[in-house]
């Protein structure tokens, strides 16, 4: 990491260099693991300080870590937002928010189609503390709108949205939050600080998975949450007395990832309009979902709320379920496996795996076909991953 940035570098460069600053004890350019669970006190009045907040330090790694505290840093830096913090996980972060801002009797809203773990989470743990989750379709301003009364605390939105790569209008929803005084959190894991800024269209609060692309590398899980320091103290609450702290071990992976971010982003989403183009002329094809595609819904909108379409290309075979099974199972070179974002191509039928937390019903209410294929185009040499694209189609 250079110690200057210039802060009129674009993206790029950004994400190469950093904000700025190396290791303050030993200079080291890249950062080491601090791989301690605790710190030396210098003596017993500095341990009192420390818990009593006179003094910042160290103390404990669930309450902080240089390798993690550098990363948080980091992820404000590219988000572009006041102070960032590490999860072990995606839905460790969404749940902090959701412990974080709401208390008994209150709801928050979701926009859906939502990662299935999102959905199970709000169906199946939150209303045991009596928090009320509210899906209305991310297209339908007014459904949301509907959506919302007096114990609402936030809405979140997924956008693109997991596994049909729908969009939802940020500003939209923002300029709606706000006349209800509620906050706006946006999962920014398929977008990526690389292709949308929500916290410059107003959101109040960005959260990752990023196990996916952040890391890139499908070696780590874990979560970020990027925002203003006042609502990050609150999320500091939960994760410091209930858990779910990252290990510097995945903080040093996900700041190597982040170095190469742009890169691979920009090669995931030439892929992806590659395999999308591909798929939308195949005749054994009924549907393509790709944001980039001017048939997408919200091709207009990606156009204006994203620098470019990501890496997330979703479609329905004309033979359904039984002919999705027979394509995936004759893939050689793309990997019939959940997660996404990863340097290789990943492959997946949602609706028996990522989104098994949805009923039938629930699938047709947000207009998901059971039979969609999900795939999350690698960086490898497109021809390469058409061309096994066309020998599975051949097996059909
Ligand atoms: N948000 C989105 C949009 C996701 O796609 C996921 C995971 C999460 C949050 C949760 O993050 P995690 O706790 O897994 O780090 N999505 C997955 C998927 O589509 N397949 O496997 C995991």
């Amino acid at each position: 990491m250079s110690t200057k940035v210039n802060p009129n570098w674009r993206f790029a460069t950004l994400t190469c260099h950093g904000s700025g600053g190396c290791d303050p004890t030993t200079g080291a350019l890249v950062q080491p693991i601090y791989q301690t669970s605790t710190f030396a006190f210098k003596n017993t009045e500095h341990g009192a300080a420390l818990f009593a907040g006179e003094v910042s330090g160290y103390i404990y790694s669930r309450l902080g870590n240089p390798t993690v505290a550098a990363l948080e840093k980091e992820i404000a830096f590219l988000e572009k937002g006041e102070m960032g913090l590490a999860f072990s996980s995606g839905m460790a972060a969404i749940s902090a928010v959701i412990f974080a801002f709401c208390k008994s009797g209150d709801n928050y809203v979701v926009t859906s189609p939502v990662y299935g773990g999102t959905h199970a989470l709000g169906l199946k743990v939150i209303p045991r503390f009596n928090i009320e989750h509210r899906e209305r379709p991310c297209y339908d301003l007014s459904a949301i709108e509907n959506a919302i009364d007096e114990k609402t605390k936030f809405i979140l939105i997924e956008t693109p949205a997991n596994p049909t790569v729908r969009l939802a209008d940020i500003s939209a929803l923002v300029e709606m939050a706000k006349r209800y005084s509620i906050l706006t959190v946006v999962d920014n894991t398929f977008a990526t600080p690389f292709l949308q800024n929500p916290l410059e269209l107003g959101a109040d609060l960005v959260v990752h998975s990023a196990t996916k692309y952040i890391g890139g590398h499908g070696d780590v899980v874990a979560g970020l949450v990027v925002g203003r320091k006042e609502l990050i103290d609150e999320l500091k609450l939960i994760l410091h007395e209930v858990g779910g702290a990252m290990s510097p071990f995945s903080a040093y992976l996900l700041l190597r990832g982040l170095k190469t971010l742009a890169v691979r982003m920009e090669r995931h989403c030439f892929n992806a309009m590659k395999v999308a183009q591909f798929l939308s002329y195949h005749p054994k094809v009924k549907e393509v979902w790709y944001p980039g595609l001017t048939c997408h819904p919200e091709h207009e909108l990606a156009k204006r709320q994203m620098h470019d379409f990501g890496g997330m290309v979703a479609f329905v075979l004309k033979g359904g379920r039984e002919e999705g099974k027979i394509f995936l199972d004759n893939l050689q070179l793309a990997t019939n496996a959940v997660s996404l974002g990863d340097c290789d191509t990943l492959i997946v039928h949602p609706a028996s795996t990522t989104h098994s937390s949805y009923t039938e019903q629930e699938l047709f209410e947000m207009g998901m076909d059971p039979g969609l294929v999900r795939v999350s185009v690698g960086i490898e040499d497109y021809h390469d991953i058409i061309d096994d694209f066309a020998q599975a189609f051949h097996k059909i």
